[in-house]
């Protein structure tokens, strides 16, 4: 069966939130812990390409990709038949035990795609959190080292050593611990905040570790080359090149956290080939998935083979649906060199956005289709930079009222993110900017 492609169009016919979506946020609030958040208040029925269709029958232009996943679109007709033709044939029967030729496939497609053409091994695991955490098990084996150096800002997952390793506070880490040891954490480069060059604020990282932590207990760095949860901060060119280059000289793995950032995301495959930097391993998820539950670690095959028999898996790691869904994803975004489609995005939108006029707006970052706006108050940004949540949260709602879907991110929720997938037609793009230039207009003259 073919579903029909939902019209690619925003549609509004109820106020949002609908009397549909409301009875079942009542239904939810006696079914579903609290402790899970939503940022939309409306059910969805359906979601295609770059629209998602509530409950209600609204429709609303997705700038969200259900947080960097659905690159590829949302119910993309090449992933869904793949998922049917497999999920008919097989559901299961575990890596570890019967093992399937997909696996196979999608690990050597991320041999293939990712930077560097050395040697390689992929691990293929559930979620972003489970890579990352493989990622450092890997590293701790492959050098036989206890520390992991992360940065902050950084956001690595909700399991306890990704929590360790995830910066904030609330929500994510509040009432959790203790947490695992020998996570550690230096400063990072946020230029729009530190004003440092990236060798300044390479040399002020590597100080940090040197004297906190030292050099020959490191068994690994791991970053987000673009800072996804923490704000969309992009570092300043020249700082990942050097933190490569001390880990070189050091015996440390350096780990790139591609989780948010990869998979076509930031005009490249992955965000870590803006600066020519090849990573030693790198975690995945989101984007390499189609839109089901995938995720990696991709590697130099000797940090990758360190590892005894049977020290690696999970029941569900490269179920072969997952796989199949992601075998089929990697193909189209090759196939339709959406690697360029994003930075087309990133510069037709960053183009228009040229035109807000409101001194909140501080600053505009990102690469792709990963473009973050960074509010401040008005009036002291050049002296405080005063973070602004409350305008982004304001917007945001404006906007979801408004039929476009918008994400914040950043400690103080100061970041508005634009994550369209890339499948994106430009009419419908264009027409989501109208609403968020207008949007951040009426917000800024409702506070006057
Ligand atoms: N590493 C860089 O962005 C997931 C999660 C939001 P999982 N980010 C969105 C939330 O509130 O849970 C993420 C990431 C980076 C790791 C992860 C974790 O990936 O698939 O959510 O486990």
């Amino acid at each position: 069966m073919t579903p029909t492609r939902l019209d690619q169009r925003r549609s509004l016919v109820t106020p949002v939130p609908g009397p549909r979506s409301s009875e079942l946020a009542a239904r939810r609030s006696s079914a579903v812990p609290h402790g899970v958040g939503s940022s939309l208040p409306i059910y969805v029925e359906s979601a295609q390409g770059a629209i998602v269709r509530d409950v209600d029958g609204n429709q609303f232009i997705d700038l969200g990709s259900g947080i960097a996943v659905t690159g590829v679109g949302s119910a993309n007709p090449e992933v869904a038949a793949a998922v049917q033709d497999t999920v008919s044939r097989i559901t299961h029967t575990c890596f570890m035990v019967s093992p399937t030729e997909s696996y196979i496939t999608v690990a050597e497609l991320l041999n293939r795609l990712t930077p560097g053409d050395h040697e390689k091994r992929t691990l293929l695991v559930n979620s972003g959190s489970e890579a990352v955490e493989n990622l450092a098990k890997i590293a701790r084996r492959a050098t036989g080292r206890p520390a992991v150096v992360v940065f902050e800002g950084s956001y690595h997952g909700r399991t306890n050593l990704t929590l360790a390793m995830t910066s904030k506070n609330m929500p994510y880490k509040q009432g959790f611990g203790p947490y695992a040891p020998e996570v550690y954490r230096a400063p990072m480069s946020y230029p729009f905040r530190d004003g440092l060059d990236g060798p300044q604020a390479a040399s002020r990282a590597i100080r940090w570790i040197e004297t906190y932590v030292g050099a020959e207990n490191v068994a690994a760095l791991v970053i987000e080359p673009i800072q996804g949860e923490g704000g969309f901060v992009v570092p300043a060119p020249g700082f990942l090149p050097a933190l490569v280059d001390w880990c070189h000289r050091n015996g440390v793995v350096f780990g790139a956290d591609e989780v948010q950032s990869g998979a076509c995301r930031t005009g490249d495959w992955f965000a870590c080939q803006h600066e020519d930097v090849i990573p030693d391993l790198m975690s995945m998820a989101k984007g390499i998935g189609g839109g089901l539950p995938m995720a990696a670690v991709t590697g130099r095959a000797e940090i990758m083979d360190a590892v005894q028999t049977g020290g690696l898996g999970g029941t569900y790691g490269g179920n072969p649906v997952a796989c199949a869904a992601s075998a089929a994803a990697l193909h189209y975004m090759e196939d339709h060199h959406l690697d360029a489609r994003a930075a087309e995005i990133g510069r037709r939108i960053t183009a228009r956005l040229a035109e807000v006029d409101y001194p909140g707006l501080a600053e505009i970052r990102g690469r792709g289709a990963m473009i973050g706006l960074e509010f401040v108050r008005p009036g002291t940004e050049t002296t405080t930079k005063e973070p602004d949540g409350e305008f982004v949260a304001e917007v945001m709602s404006r906007c979801q009222r408004a039929g476009v879907i918008l994400l914040d991110c950043g400690l103080d929720h100061q970041v508005l993110r634009l994550l369209p997938p890339f499948v994106i037609e430009d009419s419908l793009l264009d027409e989501a900017l109208d609403v968020l230039i207008q949007t951040i207009g009426e917000t800024a003259a409702a506070r006057s």
